[in-house]
């Protein structure tokens, strides 16, 4: 008797932490854990890369396809099939892709691991229409990315197609007018036929769970174009999600209304938003890799929209389509090679700093960071005033310290009735955008608060 009640004592005092301890790191993390290194990183690499980035764009003499290549090609799955056992991206270098994102200054990596056309560029064991067995490469490139993302220091996240799947025979997508446009009518005609829990219990689901368990951490599930997802099913994916990983982020495309924060694609919103939410862009028109599009945005375009939208309270999730061979175009790489020298600088402005207390300069945007109970403001110079002063409304906080953030040389400010004057250099020492580093005592109203 005494032996049993000493091990049934053993048996609680073990399993009892055991459950403890998994308790503790794994479902009572809280949301704003949850988004703290994500909120922090301000910058991020997403990742267009498939089957389709071996057409660069190109399809029987049409030049503007990308990603979105089977379906605006009209190109039958057992084609399309015959066309990925062609991919064989021999370049594919995943130190390199890291490198020149950590270079840039960004803190996570997006990369599609399955998008529209269903095929995973992962090693998965729950449909052949992947890298592995439906390519002539052979190697699993979210595997090589994970693991070198762990080396440099950066997140590893995954993009999956969740609503939109022309691989799978039940994947039907919302009706526009009377046509399901956005399925896949060609090898499955009859849309009515299709059923979408069919294709989340035998497809997606399985997949999801594969890439939460075979990748190490995943940093956030990007899911896309959620389409006839409802909120019950998106709600289930999640669940599951934060039960194999509770740290782990998730997008508002899982399903309505949910989500870890909102998405804007190709856009920044006018104002500020408390709530999370993150802007993904291309660096010319095209998503996946389109070699005829070289209407790439500049590199003061690039500072400026990073700028723009951390002084809102966003991220910038900014994009590469890197070629059929692996290789990320130099046109990409080069422009953020500039973004990345210019954060080596200044990236004090915008890593771990919270949206402008003000609204927009005409001059330029503001972020802020508390400290000790007092207010940094870093102001970012786009447009240099021909009379080298920055007036700032509003400001009537004493000014405890100013200085040009580069070089950390002092400069002059005074106050007026109206606000705050910020005497400048002659010229602008930084002519992609300049940060003055102001501190003041205590805080100032938040805009959202008046
Ligand atoms: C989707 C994809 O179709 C596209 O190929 C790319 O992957 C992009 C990131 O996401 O395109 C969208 C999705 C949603 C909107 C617009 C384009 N939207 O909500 O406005």
């Amino acid at each position: 008797m005494e032996k049993l009640k000493n091990f049934i004592l053993l048996f609680v005092l073990v399993f009892g932490s055991v459950k403890a301890q998994n308790t503790s790191d794994s479902t009572d993390i809280t949301q704003e854990q949850r988004m703290e290194w994500w909120q922090d990183a301000r910058f991020g690499m997403f990742i267009h890369w498939g089957v389709y980035s071996k057409a660069g764009g190109e399809w029987k003499g049409e030049t503007n396809h990308a990603e979105w290549l089977q379906f605006t090609a009209k190109i039958p799955l057992q084609e399309y099939k015959e066309y990925a056992k062609t991919f064989n991206p021999i370049k594919f270098d995943a130190k390199e892709w890291v490198s020149i994102a950590k270079n840039a200054g960004m803190k996570y990596i997006v990369v599609t691991s399955k998008h529209h056309d269903g095929f995973a560029m992962y090693n998965s064991q729950v449909n052949d229409h992947n890298i592995i067995k439906g390519s002539s490469f052979h190697r699993d490139p979210l595997k090589e990315l994970a693991e070198e993302c762990k080396k440099q220091g950066l997140r590893f996240c995954v993009y999956y197609s969740l609503g939109r799947d022309w691989e799978d025979p039940d994947c039907p997508t919302g009706y526009a007018g009377n046509i399901a446009w956005r399925s896949n009518l060609i090898d499955y005609p009859i849309e009515k036929d299709k059923k979408l829990q069919r294709y989340l219990d035998r497809k997606a689901i399985p997949q999801i769970k594969e890439l939460l368990t075979n990748y190490g951490d995943i940093g956030v599930m990007w899911f896309d174009t959620y389409e006839l997802v409802s909120k019950q099913q998106g709600q289930k994916i999640v669940d599951i999600i934060r039960e194999l990983q509770p740290k782990c982020i998730i997008n508002s495309r899982v399903g309505p209304c949910l989500g870890d924060y909102t998405v804007n694609e190709q856009e920044v919103p006018e104002g500020i938003s408390i709530k999370p939410w993150e802007s993904c862009m291309t660096m010319n028109n095209h998503w996946g890799y389109n070699k005829a599009d070289d209407n790439w945005r500049t590199s003061e375009e690039l500072v400026h929209h990073l700028i723009d939208i951390a002084s809102k309270g966003g991220n910038f999730l900014l994009n590469v389509g890197p070629t059929g061979e692996g290789v990320i175009p130099t046109e990409s790489a080069e422009r953020l090679k500039v973004v990345g020298d210019w954060i080596k600088v200044n990236g004090e402005a915008i890593y771990g700093t919270t949206f402008s207390p003000f609204e927009k300069f005409v001059w330029g945007r503001c972020t802020q960071k508390k400290e000790n109970g007092n207010t940094i403001l870093y102001f970012s110079v786009f447009n240099w005033p021909e009379n080298g002063e920055l007036i700032v409304p509003e400001v009537h906080n004493k000014v405890m310290k100013s200085s040009l953030l580069d070089s950390g040389k002092q400069i002059k400010t005074h106050s007026l009735d109206n606000g705050l004057v910020i005497k400048l250099p002659n010229s602008a020492p930084d002519p992609l955008a300049t940060v003055v580093k102001v501190v003041v005592e205590g805080v100032i109203d938040d805009p959202s608060s008046k």
